[in-house]
This record gives structure tokens, C-alpha cells and sequence, in this order.
């Protein structure tokens, strides 16, 4: 064997990026206590009833965005997502965390360095986030194993039940993360409310125990905050009461279905059973909540691509859906994804590629726009509004019934919102109407009316107070408030051309002075009995200012590309409303006379901000910015645009190749013998044959090699083989150092039968089988124990001219990733690689001698063709240098080659597998590579592995770098993340080898 060197690296932090060890825990006993028991003497700051949560006793929503950090595995940018988050009025993040990213044998529970999900709550703490946590151990999330720590797929007992090795095999991991959700509980830290597992159903006891073994580690650890399940289907669930239940309970909903987004972006037909009108809810007491909704959709090889997925789902839909889950009542959801991020380094479970971005409203390279913005809209509505975190429903009476009115009303106060759509979600009418608000015909202006303009909807405050003021209703969608020094203002956002009305209340006998600013070049303003009406058409930016009463009011009514545009910043002087730029994160100061704003633009941008008088200037990033003050209060003022960046061409490539392993002349000598005779897998080996499973002898991830050797009788004339690495997975096959083909990977109802060349074989002598299988992953949870589904070979044997099993016996060996499960590079951790030679001889780490020494060749231009087929690598170094305060999204592109030329490459920049490239499949040909992986300011290897199918010829297409868009950035700058080079005390020395 190897001799294996740890490798010690350093993260971001400084901090020792070393596995930490934590023993195995005995097992639990049967004996499992109530829950209640975990609150006991202490009141607990976190409660709820039928109508929402509350915090400190206070309703709030529970809006939450998903964002997974083992997607994004440069530390500093977490921040950066967490800030997009916050900034556009969510209140929680909600986050799985992955079993199998943290554990790579059982001994190890690693959170340092990318793994560090401390720094991740602290950070969410920091930039004033809610976290809901999901730790499994099952997550599904599209990737391998559905989260499940890999070596989990050699344990006898079934996974999610009480079985003794399963629950040992957890509970290391679960309590570490029970004791770090514990330390940064609320309201020591952001921590809400922990998930157990995931869309778990069933009706077993030890199913049920499972669940209750995990809540019992929970309270152990002196968890308080609610615990919840999200069901995957709106039918029974088993955790509303008895064994394994759970304080809350939610259902997943993805309203237009997921991992499908159709090409046709205007087809939201898609039946979703049950009818979406009749959210259930599964335990009395407890808010209606869904703790996933469908923000996106995954997107499968051979799919449509990511950014259909984010059309499909655009901002209209986010528009339409959340406002239609607020009239069911609705008060606690998370949109599943907000960010996506990558499935970088074998993260993936088969069906996916590398993107994880899923059509999410920050996109995979972290940039937002529409979809975000448009959430931004309904969230600030839902900071303010707290009264429709209380309400009942009603069915409003509207003059088209092709609109529907769900009005929720607060019990305590009359307050009433009008939640207004399209009784056909598919309908693209433009309908103009009235309704009933109370007793009056809304709107009263003549001429006027409402308007849903296809999947359009809109909320209608009624009978509401805001800070000083009574609001009888409006008829544009109320966006927030704030009173900025003695001034109150009501913020409200619209469509471009549609009528608005708004009526308030006036103190008795007032005589409101009512000035119109802006865009508006026809509002109006009557007063009669006390009630103020207000009439416009909404355009641009409309100032509406109200004196010569107690509480002065103004009133802001902002199209939707002005809202789009808005943002709201608490400040030590109040609210300040800014309106124009591509984002404000928020404050970098919060004293002194200058509004000190932080934020990024994407082009030169006007801003305008209505702030506190007690702020003599602004300043943007740190720069002071000339502001001109208008007539009505703000001031206006220019933000500088992003510089411009360029990347180098990436043109002159050094090039090897490998696959030593397909010739007969390999020494495997210390390759692992497949002898065992015996499995725990639920699918056990064939009679008469060993154990070939890859997982089996610890190799879980990426390509595994597999030699067979035997003597010949002479009559060895096919090969009955089955093999398995996932959905599109294949294997390349060699007889004697001769190229068999490449195979799709079977289920064991169909072998593949190969027929051994006679020329080939040798009677009487000893004959070498190489088989390189590309793992794809490892299968989500379908049932139970499904993820245990077999990799690598199950069944060989060799067939006679007879099609007679042969009396020649196969001996086999195999070969995964260097240190199987002691994996030697503990910092990019347990995914990054697999079994390729080049992996295990660290051909992709930046420091590898790729020289002519080594018989690499330099100074080779793409498209080259390396040969015949095997494994070929190309290497390149390029230096980028990009101005400090720009964020600039970089992409590795793959040019796609012509239809004959069948490969998959996968590449690694300085040293991380940020992807895989199949060109028959495809979509994806561009691979977002972010800041602390790519270094913006330094220079940056590049390593691609090319394993070619094709028999003679093998040519590889170009491949360049493309920066996406370029950002002024006012974010925390990055580091590169720490991890190792290459170290020949590890890798040993290699060389290139003649194709
Ligand atoms: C839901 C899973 O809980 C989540 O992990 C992810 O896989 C999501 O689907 C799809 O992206 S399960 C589904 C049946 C609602």
C-alpha cells in the first residue's frame, strides 16, 4: 500500500484545515424521553400558535431563503449571498447541511475550513438573519446519496430506522450539530428552528424511532427552538402526533412542478395535485407553513439549461405564488433555492450536472435581478405588515369573476388585505374591475378601475393603521413605511399605466394640504367627510406629499421598474429609502452626519434618497457622492459604474496522458483485491461470484478502475458483464491492453455481453479486463436503503463459444480514490476526487510537474487530438488581475465538439473540481468558477482530465474564459480559500505516458 501523508493546509481563517476526530458514540438505549423535557424551566423565546411564530412574543413571518453553503465552498462569499438575502427583506436563511461533505469515514465529523458551518452562523448572524437548519442526516437536495455520509452505504441496518449500526453511524454528526445549533441558539444566535431529516414517510416503528433518536439528541444538546418536518406530499403526515412528531410541520410545494422546465416559459398549465386552493395542515395549533417552495427547478443532462428554468419560473411567478400562498394564510415559507450554487467536485447525485443554480433568484455566479427584486416587493410589504401574520379568511366580491378576492382580515383589528388574481393561473387576460372593500365600490373615481394584467397580483391594504396615518384602503400594492425625521411616508408600488386610488383618513376637520411631484402630471386629491381620495395613473416615481396636518405624510407610489430599484435601510436616523441601483446591502456606518451606504451598481446609475435631514452627505462605498436636492425633500445624486475587466485567452496548452491502467503491463500489485464473500447491500452479489461493489472496499466517489485477471483454456469468448456508476454513467473496456469499446452503464436485467477478440486472448496465459467506470454519484432515497444502490461492477463472467459460463475464474482488483476513505486532502475534502491515475498522482493540483522532463508536451493549441482512447490531461496557467472593489463573474467555457467526438472532461481549477463536461448530454458547456477558487488577482491553474471514447481518434475543443458582467462591488472582499499544492510526498512522481 501507499504510504499516506496528511496533508495540512490552512482556511481562510487560519485555521488548521485538518480533519477534526470524533470518536464513535455508543449507542443509544431504547429508553427515548419526551421532548417536553427540552423546555423545561425555561421560557422559550420561540413560540407559536394557529397563526404564526413568534419571537420574544412577536409575530413575525418566517420567510426564508435556501442557500446551501457546501455549494459555494469560498467561505468569504457566503457573506456576500447571506448580504443579497437580507437586503431584499428576508428574514431567515435556511440551510441544509450535508452528512456525507462533513464525514468521509466513521471517525471524522470535519467542520473547518470550507466545512466551517460555525463561521456560516455566525455570519448569518452578523448580517441579521434568522437560520433554519437542516441538517439531515437524510437532505435529498439532488446530490449524492441524497446527503448521506457515503461510507453509510456499508452498513447492515436500514437506513432511517432504529437499527443499531445506522443510529451509531449518525449520531457522531447530528450531535456535533446539535451542539454548534445549541451555541448559536436564538437568542445567543441566529438559530430558530432545526429540521428532522427530510420528507421522511413512514408508517414503521422503527422508522418512527429513528426520528425520535434523532429529536432525543436535540434535546440532549439543549435544543429549545421548535423542531419540524417538511412532508413531501399533501397527504397524512406521520409526525403530526405520537412517536417521531415533530413542534411544526410543513409541506414541500412546488407549485408548477420540479427538475421540468419546460421550453415553452408561457405554459404554466402543469396540474399540481391536490389543488393548490386547499394547503392542508396536518396538526392543529401550529402555523400554516411550507418549508420548501419551488423558486426554481434542478435541471437534469440531456435538460433545457438553467436559464429556461429561471424563465420559466420568472418574476411573475414569484409574484403570483407567493401572494396566492399568503391568501391560504399562509405565514411561514422558504424558497427552495434563493441561491443554487454548484455541484462542484462530485457533489451530484446522477441525474444532475455540475449547475445547481436552479433557476434561482440569485444566480449561480451570485448576480440578481428580476426574480429577486420582485420578491424583494412582497417580503419589505411583509416586515411592516404584521398584521396579516393574524388573520381569517373571507371571499371578496369582485365584478369579473374571472378574478378571485381571498381577503384576510385580523380578528383584532378589521384590517383586511385584498389578495387579488386570475381565477385560471394560465390566464393571460388583461381585466379590468371593481370590488367591494366593506361597503363602498372600490374605485370610486369614475372612468377608473383595478387591473390584473395576466399573472399579475396584487395585495390591497384596507382598513389599516401605519405610524400616525389610517389607511381606508388603496388600490397599488403597499411596499413599506417609516417616518423619516417628523415625516411619515407610505411607500407603494404598481404597473406603469394602471389607476390607483387611495383613501385615508383625515383628522376632524382637517383641511390636508396635498402637493403632487414626479412623474404624476394628472393625480387629483378630494376631501370630504374626513377621508382623503387620492387619484393617479402610476409612471415612474410619483411623490404625493399631505401638510398642514399633525402628522405630515408623504406618500411615494414607484412603478415596478422604480420598485425593482428600491431599497429600504434602517438607519441610526430612521428609515432612509433609496431608489435606484442594482443593490444596496447596507449601512458601513451607523453614526456621524453621512449616510454611509454600501452597495453594488452594474452600470452608471442615478440614485435618489429620501433620508433624515440630519445627514449632511452621502456616501457610496466609502466615496462621497454630490447629491442636488429636489423641491420635494430628497436628493438626487450619480453612482459610478463598474470598471470593465478583460481575461486572458487562454491559447497555448501543455498536454499528457494516462490510463496505465488499461494496459496488461500495469503493476497493481497494491491495488485492493475484491475478495469478499459477503455484503451487508440489500442486493447481494451473484452465486459464485465475489463482492465487486466500489463501496464495499471504500472507494465512493468519481472514477473507479477495476482489473480482472485469469487464465485462459482458449475458450473464453465473451465477457458477461454488469456494471453500474448512476444514471448516464459509462464504462470503457480493454482486453489485453486492446480498446473494447464504451459501454452504458446496465441495471443486472441486462448484462452486456462483449466479445473478447480472439487475437486478443491468450491460451493458457494470463489475460488482463480493464475497466474504468465513471461514477456519476450515488442515488437519492427513493424508499429506503435505495442510496446503497450498488457502484462498479456486479456480475463478470466469462462466457465459452458455447455461451457456457467458462471454467476460467476472474480474479479482481480495484482502485478509487487515493486513501479510499482516509482521503489525503482534507481540505477540498472527501468530494474532489476520484480513482482517475491523474487524481491519484494529483495531476490536478496547481505545483504538479507537467514538463517535457515528464514527457508532457508543451505549446499545444486546442482543438488537439490526443489519441486513442484513455484518459488525456491539458494544462494551462492564466493571471488575472481584476480592480479591488469589482466583483466581475468569470465562466470556464467548453466549445462543443462535433457529434462524432464523444468525451467527458472534467476540470479543476487550482486544484477543485469545478465541473463536468458531457457534450452528447449536455446543456452544460459554461461553468461558473467563483472568488477564492478562481484567484481574481493571481494566477490560476487550470487542469482539464479528458476521457475519451472514441477508439483512434480523440479530439478535444477549445476552451476559454469569459467574464460574465462586471460589478462596482461594496461587499467584504474575499480571500483565496487555503488548500494544498502538490506535494510528491503524497502523489509520489508520475509521468506522461505514450497514448
Ligand atoms: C424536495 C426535497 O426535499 C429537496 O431536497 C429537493 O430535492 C427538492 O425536492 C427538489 O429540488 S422533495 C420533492 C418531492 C418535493
Amino acid at each position: 500500500m501507499t504510504l499516506l501523508t496528511k496533508v495540512i493546509c490552512f482556511s481562510i481563517a487560519s485555521l488548521a484545515c485538518l480533519s477534526s476526530i470524533t470518536q464513535a458514540v455508543p449507542l443509544l438505549d431504547s429508553h427515548i424521553v419526551s421532548l417536553k423535557s427540552r423546555t423545561a424551566n425555561w421560557t422559550n423565546p420561540i413560540t407559536w400558535d394557529d397563526y404564526s411564530l413568534k419571537i420574544d412574543n412577536e409575530r413575525v413571518f418566517f420567510w426564508g431563503a435556501e442557500f446551501h453553503p457546501f455549494r459555494l465552498p469560498s467561505p468569504d462569499l457566503w457573506v456576500d449571498v447571506l448580504e443579497k438575502i437580507k437586503a431584499s427583506g428576508f428574514n431567515v436563511v435556511q440551510s441544509y447541511f450535508h452528512w456525507g461533505f462533513h464525514s468521509w469515514n466513521n471517525q471524522t465529523v470535519d467542520l473547518t475550513g470550507i466545512r466551517d458551518m460555525e463561521l456560516f452562523l455566525q455570519m448569518a448572524h452578523e448580517v441579521g438573519l434568522y437560520v433554519s437548519a437542516r441538517p439531515g442526516p437524510y437532505i435529498n437536495a439532488e446530490t449524492t446519496a441524497g446527503g448521506f455520509a457515503l461510507w453509510s452505504k456499508k452498513l447492515k441496518g436500514t437506513s432511517r430506522t432504529s437499527a443499531p449500526d445506522w443510529t451509531a453511524a449518525w449520531k457522531p454528526y447530528i450531535t456535533k450539530m446539535a451542539t454548534l445549533f445549541n451555541k448559536y441558539q436564538y437568542p445567543k444566535g441566529p438559530v430558530i428552528a432545526v429540521q428532522i431529516d427530510n420528507e421522511y414517510w413512514t408508517d414503521k416503528t422503527a422508522g418512527k424511532e429513528y426520528m425520535a433518536l434523532l429529536e432525543q439528541v436535540y434535546a440532549d444538546a439543549g435544543i429549545y427552538v421548535p423542531t419540524f418536518h417538511n412532508a413531501p406530499s399533501n397527504g397524512q403526515s406521520p409526525w403530526s402526533a405520537g412517536l417521531g412528531s415533530t413542534d411544526l410541520l410543513g409541506y414541500d410545494f412546488y407549485p408548477i412542478g420540479w427538475g421540468d422546465c419546460p421550453l415553452n416559459s408561457s405554459d404554466w398549465s402543469q396540474p399540481y395535485k391536490p389543488p393548490y386552493t386547499e394547503i392542508v395542515k396536518y396538526k392543529q395549533g401550529v402555523p400554516l407553513f411550507i418549508p420548501e417552495l419551488g423558486g426554481g427547478a434542478f435541471d437534469v443532462w440531456g435538460g433545457v439549461g438553467e436559464d429556461v428554468c429561471r424563465r420559466h419560473t420568472n418574476n411573475l411567478y414569484e409574484r403570483l405564488y407567493d401572494r396566492w400562498n399568503l391568501a391560504m394564510g399562509l405565514t411561514m415559507q422558504s424558497i427552495y433555492m434563493t441561491f443554487g450554487g454548484t455541484n462542484w467536485g462530485n457533489l451530484r447525485f446522477p441525474s444532475d450536472y455540475t449547475s445547481y443554480d436552479y433557476g434561482a433568484p440569485i444566480d449561480e455566479s451570485r448576480q440578481i435581478g428580476s426574480k429577486l427584486y420582485e420578491k424583494k416587493l412582497l417580503n419589505y410589504f411583509l416586515l411592516v405588515a404584521k398584521e396579516l401574520a393574524e388573520t381569517h379568511p373571507f371571499v371578496g366580491n369582485v365584478s369579473d369573476k374571472s378574478v378571485r378576492d381571498d381577503i384576510r382580515r385580523n380578528p383584532q383589528t378589521g384590517s383586511e388585505f385584498h389578495i387579488l388574481r386570475h381565477e385560471d393561473k394560465t390566464s393571460l387576460a388583461d381585466t379590468g374591475f371593481s370590488l367591494l372593500i366593506g361597503n363602498i365600490t372600490v374605485p370610486q373615481e369614475s372612468g377608473t378601475q383595478i387591473r390584473l394584467n395576466g399573472r399579475d397580483s396584487k395585495i390591497l391594504s384596507a382598513n389599516l393603521d401605519f405610524l400616525n396615518h389610517h389607511l381606508i384602503y388603496a388600490t397599488t400594492d403597499v411596499l413599506t413605511w417609516g417616518t423619516i425625521d417628523q415625516t411619515d411616508f407610505l411607500v407603494l408600488h404598481g404597473l406603469s399605466g394602471e389607476d390607483g386610488e387611495i383613501v385615508l383618513e383625515m383628522p376632524h376637520g382637517s383641511s390636508p394640504k396635498v402637493q403632487f411631484f414626479g412623474s404624476s402630471n394628472n393625480g387629483k386629491a378630494s376631501v370630504s367627510d374626513s377621508k382623503l381620495r387620492l387619484n393617479y395613473v402610476v409612471k415612474g416615481l410619483i411623490i404625493i406629499q399631505i401638510t398642514n396636518i399633525d402628522n405630515p405624510l408623504t406618500i411615494l407610489v414607484a412603478d415596478l421598474d422604480n420598485a425593482y430599484q428600491f431599497w429600504r435601510l434602517d438607519t441610526h436616523n430612521g428609515p432612509a429609502f433609496v431608489f435606484g441601483s442594482y443593490l444596496v446591502r447596507g449601512l458601513s456606518s451607523t453614526s456621524g452626519s453621512t449616510l454611509s451606504i454600501r452597495g453594488d451598481t452594474n452600470t452608471t446609475s442615478n440614485i435618489e434618497v429620501f433620508a433624515s435631514k440630519q445627514f449632511k452627505t452621502i456616501a457610496w462605498n466609502g466615496n462621497n457622492i454630490k447629491m442636488s436636492p429636489t423641491s420635494y425633500g430628497s436628493s438626487k445624486g450619480k453612482l459610478q459604474g463598474p470598471k470593465s475587466v478583460s481575461v486572458p485567452k487562454l491559447s497555448s496548452w501543455t498536454v499528457g496522458y494516462e490510463a496505465p491502467e488499461r494496459l496488461s503491463s500495469f503493476d497493481d500489485d497494491d491495488w485492493t483485491i475484491a475478495d469478499h464473500t459477503t455484503t451487508n447491500n440489500p442486493i447481494p452479489q451473484p452465486d459464485g461470484q465475489p463482492v465487486l461493489y466500489a463501496d464495499d472496499y471504500d472507494f465512493h466517489v468519481g472514477h473507479i478502475w477495476y482489473r480482472g485477471h485469469f487464465n485462459a483454456t482458449g475458450d473464453e469468448k465473451q465477457l458477461n458483464v454488469t456494471v453500474q456508476g448512476g444514471d448516464h454513467s459509462v464504462y470503457s473496456i480493454w482486453f489485453n491492453s486492446q480498446y473494447l469499446g464504451t459501454f452504458n452503464s446496465k441495471t443486472s436485467a441486462t448484462p452486456d455481453l462483449i466479445k473478447l477478440p480472439s487475437t486478443a486472448l491468450i491460451s493458457n496465459g494470463s489475460n488482463v479486463i480493464s475497466i474504468l467506470v465513471d461514477g456519476m454519484g450515488s442515488d437519492e432515497e427513493g424508499g429506503t436503503d435505495q442510496f446503497k444502490a450498488y457502484r462498479g461492477l456486479y456480475d463478470a463472467r466469462l462466457l465459452t463459444s458455447s455461451s457456457k459460463q467458462s471454467t476460467s475464474t476472474i480474479t479482481w482488483k480495484l482502485q478509487g480514490n487515493l486513501g479510499g476513505e482516509n482521503i489525503v486532502d482534507t481540505c477540498r475534502g472527501t468530494f474532489n476526487v476520484g480513482g482517475k491515475y491523474g487524481e491519484r498522482k494529483g495531476w490536478h493540483l496547481p505545483g504538479f510537474p507537467a514538463t517535457s522532463k515528464n514527457n508532457f508536451t508543451n505549446g499545444v493549441t486546442l482543438p488537439h487530438n490526443f489519441g486513442p482512447a484513455g484518459i488525456a490531461w491539458y494544462f494551462t496557467d492564466f493571471k488575472l488581475d481584476f480592480p479591488k472593489g469589482t466583483d466581475n463573474p468569470v465562466v470556464v467555457t467548453f466549445d462543443k465538439p462535433d457529434d462524432k467526438q464523444l468525451y467527458r472532461a472534467e476540470f479543476y481549477i487550482n486544484g477543485w473540481n469545478f465541473g463536468k463536461v458531457i457534450p452528447n448530454l449536455g446543456p452544460q458547456f459554461e461553468f461558473p468558477v467563483p472568488p477564492g477558487i478562481l484567484n481574481t488577482n493571481g494566477n490560476n491553474h487550470l487542469a482539464i482530465a479528458v476521457h475519451g471514447l472514441n477508439d483512434k481518434d480523440n479530439t478535444f475543443a477549445p476552451v476559454q474564459l469569459k467574464v460574465l458582467n462586471s460589478y462596482s462591488f461594496g461587499g467584504s472582499s474575499w480571500k483565496q480559500v487555503k488548500a494544498p499544492s502538490f506535494d510528491e510526498k503524497v502523489y509520489g512522481s508520475s509521468s506522461s505516458l505514450a497514448a
